[in-house]
C-alpha cells in the first residue's frame, strides 16, 4: 500500500512526456555510452563497479556527483543537444546524450 502510494506520487510530479532511461556503470564504462533521449527526460546512473565514479556533463547540464560502489543517481536531460559526458575520476571513460 505504501510502495503503491508511493509510485503513484512519484508519477504525478513528473511530467507527463518525461521518459526514464538506465545507464549501468561497470568495468570502466558506460552502458549504454551513448543515449538518445527527449528534453526533460531522466536517467538514472548505476555503478557496478568497485570504485567510484562520476557521469558529468562537459556542459554542465548535469552531474551525477561521486557515485559509490552500489549507489545511483538520476539526472533530468533538461535542453536539447548533444551533451558528452565523462567520469571526473577516470576521464577515459566517455558517453553522449543527444537529446531532442
Ligand atoms: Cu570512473
Amino acid at each position: 500500500m505504501r510502495i503503491a502510494l508511493t509510485v503513484a506520487i512519484f508519477a504525478l510530479a513528473l511530467p507527463a512526456y518525461a521518459a526514464g532511461h538506465a545507464v549501468q556503470i561497470k568495468g570502466m564504462k558506460f552502458n549504454p555510452a551513448k543515449l538518445n533521449v527527449a528534453a526533460g527526460d531522466t536517467i538514472t546512473f548505476t555503478n557496478g563497479d568497485s570504485r567510484r565514479h562520476t557521469a558529468t556533463a562537459l556542459d554542465g547540464s548535469f552531474d551525477t556527483g561521486r557515485l559509490a560502489s552500489g549507489k545511483n543517481a538520476t539526472v533530468r536531460i533538461v535542453t536539447a543537444g548533444r551533451h558528452d559526458f565523462k567520469c571526473m575520476i577516470h576521464p577515459s571513460m566517455k558517453g553522449t546524450v543527444t537529446a531532442k
